[in-house]
This record gives structure tokens, C-alpha cells and sequence, in this order.
């Protein structure tokens, strides 16, 4: 590591925020130390278990955090605390864990080192699959009921092999440009490195405690993760996972701001970061080990990112939930401006090309829309109206229809298929009444595709992607997302990349 980067990174550990302190009674600490601290950590930053601070936390309402604590958690090693605790007790400690901690929490240079698990130096396992498949083919699911990963192929649509992942994963899990490896982000800052030929966890390292996602440069040399908490980028080189920079994150007058996202750009060999907290996009170049910034000022502070097929621009929400921003990514300059009012899901955005055009297409949080957009000259070209807000939509360049689930509201349990060429619904799914069906993965030919029922009880359905006819169901928990290899590793029109 050069000097340069020693400095970001003791900046960045100075950098974290004091919050208001609290005073919780000392009952309640000693009650936290006695039966918490185990798992959680006794600064709260987790351990086996998840951190337990308000950052955190801000996901779970604080009667569940206390039904939790009360009752425990099924298929996990939370144990159920109503028969150790009084009721007074478990109030007292749900507080106790949504007050910000009594001494600034830091995560950086020591702290990411320490936390580094190396069980697999790389280059130390067998260079081959331990079983038959098509390893273009697979696909692994996100099951965020009980915190596992299922692998599975794509071919038979059987499940391969099932693992345990960290807690809270989030976003898409990143694969390594040959495909072999795979890399997951925690919500808690976990970034696991599994390697699918060996079907074994290869390294480990937590680059913050509140983390976004993870990003995994075009040629698989860097991984970078977007930290909330601390308001950090950090770059790792990507074989073992080694530490290589903090990256705070600050515009110029050294106001700091949350890293919302963190994304590769392959055309331009850099990721594009979005910041939570000022208006600025960055686009971040590696070199010989360094990492240098460029930033693009906006008049307004964007998010979500999607980009054109070329990444020649980027567009971002912008905050008031109104507009889209058009960014050339080459000059920084904003080209255009959207009316997408109802807060687009621009992160969950497609492409295809439509009457000699190429379009992009993408859900709204707040309005049952979908916007189409006409990708020359930025023109909303249609909005179609669906039963409620939506979060997921995906298509494969090989099937005419694309795919967007009804995620809010009373028809949540609702997808609607849409026919790209004539930008019109043509049929409405309910597979699973009163159960959220949402999140759509094709396989690599875009024959098959697998819908996600998110529910304990729920279950991965595969339909044939022509004649839009169930096939079959796989049981899982919760599904959430699911990640071709082909598709990701190809950066595919209509999946996420
Ligand atoms: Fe996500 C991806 C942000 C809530 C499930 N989500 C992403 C990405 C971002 C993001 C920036 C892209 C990262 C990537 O893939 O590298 N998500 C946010 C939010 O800001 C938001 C609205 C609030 C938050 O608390 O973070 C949010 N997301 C959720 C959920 O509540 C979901 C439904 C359940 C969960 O697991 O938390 C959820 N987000 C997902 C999934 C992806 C995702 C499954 C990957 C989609 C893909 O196909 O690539």
C-alpha cells in the first residue's frame, strides 16, 4: 500500500461521524454484555450475528426487533430469550440497541485487516468443477429467509448444492469475469468470495459496517464496496481480498456523504460510484494499484444508477422522486432531464431495441408505472399503467417479453408480462395468491426463466419463456434475487449488471 493510500485511510477512520451519545442505564449494558455481546459483538458491531446499531437497524420496526429478541429467530443461531429475560428487560434492550453506541463506532485500516479470512489463498484448489453442468449456465439464488445461497442449473433447473451466506445480503452478487468465482455483499459489510468449481467460501473480509453493494472491475482484478456507514468506497484487490485503499467519501469543502452504490464500468475500465449525500457522480480509475477520482457535479443529488449499453452515460433519480438525469459520463454534463414522476427504480432498468431504436424501460416505487424511454434523444416514448409500484423488471435480449412485478400495494402477488414490440401488457400472473411474486432471472438462451415467490414458505417458479407456462417449483426461503452466469458475466440487455 503507497503513502497516499496510508493517508486516505486514516482520514477516512477519523472521518466517522460523532453521533449524540446516549446514556442507556447500566442494567441494560450489562444485560446487552451478558446475553448479546457474545454474538453481536460488545461494541454492537456485530459478530456471528449482525451489528446491532440504529444505522443498522433501520430496516426492522422496533416491536419486531423485540419480538426477535423474545421469541428468536428459526433457522438461525438467535435463540429465543422469553424464558431468560422479563418483559421490561427485553423493551430496555431493544431501546438500548436503536441508540446510537456511547463511543464512536470506526471501521478502518485495523478494523477491515483484522476481519480478513483467508481459508482459501487463491491458486490453492483445484482448478475444476467437482460436478457436471453447464458453468455458463448456473445460476445462484439469494435466499434471504434463512441467510443461504442456493446454486443451481440452469439446464435441468435442479438445485446443485445449497450454503450458508452471511447475514443480509444485498444487491446482485458479483462474478469474476471467468465466471468461477462469485462475490456477495452484506448489508452488515461482509464481502464473501465463494468459488463455484470448489463450492467453498475462498475469503472474507468486512470493508464497513453498514455497506451497499459491491462492484467487481471489468477484469477482475479490483473489488469495491459502498459504504453508509462509515463513508467510505474501499477498493480491495480481488484474489484474496487484501485491502488496497479507503476511499472517504467528501467533495472538495470536505463534507462527507454516504456511498449509496458503487458500479464497474467495463467500456471504460472504472466504476461510477453514486454518493448519497452530495451532488456529485465519480467515476474511479485504477491504476497500478491507485486509485484516482473524477468527479462530475449535478445541480441536484442523484441515485439509482443505470447506464447505457455503452456506458456512455449514466442516468440517476433524482432525490425529489420527479426526474430522471441524463449524465454524458465522457464531459459530466447533464443532457437531459426526464419527467419520471413517482420515483423510477432506475437501478432495476432494461434495454431492447424497438423499432430501430434502442429504449429503456423502468418501474416506479410510488406510481403503478412503467416508463419507456427512447434512448436518442431521451424522450419518454410511453407510460404503461400496472396494478400498483413496482421493484424488479427484466427481460433477455432472446425473448419478446419483459417482465415487472407488482412489489407494493394490494396486487403484490401480481407480475405483469409485457410484449416489447408492442409496449403493451399482454398477460398478468398471480401465481401465488396473497404471497409478493416479484424478481425475474432468464437462463442464458432466454428459453426459461425463474420468478421469485418471497415468502418463508416460498419457492422459485420456472416458466417456459415463450409460451409463459409454469413448468415447475422449487421450495425455497424467501428467494430474492437470481444471477445467470451468462447473462451477468455478459453484461446481457435485460438483466442487471
Ligand atoms: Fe435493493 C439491488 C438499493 C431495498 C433487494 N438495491 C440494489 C442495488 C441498490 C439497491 C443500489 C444495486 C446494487 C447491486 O446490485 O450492486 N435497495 C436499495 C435501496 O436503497 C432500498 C430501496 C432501501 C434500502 O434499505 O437499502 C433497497 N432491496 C431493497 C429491499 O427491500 C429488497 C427488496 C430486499 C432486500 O434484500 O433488502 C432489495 N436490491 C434487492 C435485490 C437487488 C438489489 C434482490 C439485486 C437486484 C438484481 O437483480 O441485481
Amino acid at each position: 500500500m503507497n503513502c497516499k493510500n496510508t493517508l486516505r485511510i486514516l482520514a477516512a477512520s477519523l472521518l466517522f461521524p460523532a453521533s449524540l451519545l446516549a446514556s442507556p442505564g447500566p442494567e441494560t449494558e450489562a444485560l446487552y454484555q451478558q446475553h448479546c455481546a457474545s454474538c453481536h459483538g460488545s461494541d454492537r458491531l456485530g459478530g456471528m450475528g449482525p451489528a446491532l446499531l440504529p444505522e443498522n437497524l433501520s430496516r426492522l420496526k422496533k416491536p419486531e426487533a423485540e419480538t426477535t429478541i423474545r421469541s428468536g429467530r428459526p433457522a438461525t443461531q438467535m435463540p429465543a430469550f422469553a424464558d431468560v429475560l422479563g418483559s421490561e428487560s427485553i423493551t430496555a434492550l431493544a431501546d438500548y440497541i436503536y441508540r446510537p453506541p456511547a463511543s464512536p463506532a470506526t471501521w478502518g485500516q485495523a478494523e477491515i485487516h483484522d476481519s480478513h479470512l483467508l481459508p482459501h489463498p487463491q491458486g490453492t484448489l483445484p482448478d475444476e468443477p467437482v460436478y457436471e453442468a453447464d458453468m455458463m449456465n448456473l445460476f445462484l439464488v439469494v435466499e434471504i429467509g434463512d441467510h443461504h445461497v442456493t446454486l443451481l442449473d440452469g439446464d435441468r433447473m435442479e438445485p446443485i448444492h445449497r450454503f450458508p451466506s452471511r447475514y443480509a445480503l444485498h444487491g446482485g452478487p458479483k462474478y469474476s469475469p471467468d465466471g468461477r468465482y462469485v462475490y456477495f455483499g452484506s448489508r452488515d459489510g461482509w464481502i464473501t468470495k465463494y468459488d463455484l468449481y470448489n463450492l467453498k467460501v475462498v475469503a472474507e473480509v468486512r470493508a464497513g459496517i453498514n455497506m451497499r453493494n459491491i462492484a467487481v472491475s471489468a477484469d477482475g482484478k479490483y473489488v469495491m464496496a459502498a459504504n453508509y456507514l462509515p463513508h467510505t468506497l474501499v477498493l480491495f484487490e480481488a484474489t484474496n481480498l487484501e485491502l488496497m485503499d479507503i476511499i472517504p467519501v467528501e467533495n472538495d469543502a470536505g463534507d462527507s456523504s454516504r456511498g449509496s452504490a458503487v458500479y464497474a464500468a467495463p467500456p471504460r475500465d472504472s466504476f461510477i460510484a453514486a454518493l448519497k449525500d452530495i451532488p456529485e457522480a465519480w467515476e474511479i480509475t485504477v491504476r497500478d494499484g491507485e486509485a484516482s477520482i473524477r468527479r462530475m457535479q449535478i445541480d441536484t443529488l442523484l441515485d439509482d444508477f443505470f447506464f447505457d449499453p455503452g456506458y456512455k452515460h449514466v442516468i440517476g433519480a433524482a432525490r425529489d422522486g420527479k426526474r430522471g438525469y441524463v449524465i454524458n459520463l465522457d464531459t459530466g454534463n447533464t443532457v437531459a432531464k426526464l419527467p419520471l414522476p413517482g420515483m423510477p427504480h432506475l437501478g432495476s432498468g432494461i434495454t431492447w431495441e424497438y423499432q430501430g431504436t434502442r429504449v429503456m424501460a423502468t418501474p416506479h416505487f410510488r406510481t403503478g408505472a412503467v416508463s419507456i424511454i427512447d434512448m436518442d434523444n431521451w424522450e419518454v416514448i410511453k407510460t404503461l399503467e400496472t396494478q400498483g409500484p413496482g421493484f424488479f423488471m427484466r427481460s433477455h435480449e432472446n425473448s419478446r417479453y419483459a417482465w415487472v412485478d407488482v412489489f407494493f400495494g394490494p396486487n403484490k402477488d401480481k407480475v405483469h408480462v409485457i410484449d416489447k414490440q408492442t409496449l403493451k401488457i399482454v398477460k398478468t400472473l398471480q401465481p401465488a395468491p396473497g404471497k409478493v411474486a416479484a424478481h425475474v432471472e432468464f437462463d442464458r438462451y432466454g428459453e426459461k426463466l425463474l420468478l421469485s415467490i418471497w415468502d418463508k414458505d416460498g419457492a422459485v417458479i420456472v416458466y417456459d419463456a415463450d409460451t409463459l407456462e409454469e413448468e415447475k417449483r422449487i421450495p425455497m426461503n424467501k428467494p430474492s434475487g437470481k444471477y445467470n452466469v451468462w447473462n451477468k458475466i455478459n453484461y446481457e440487455e435485460g438483466t442487471s449488471h
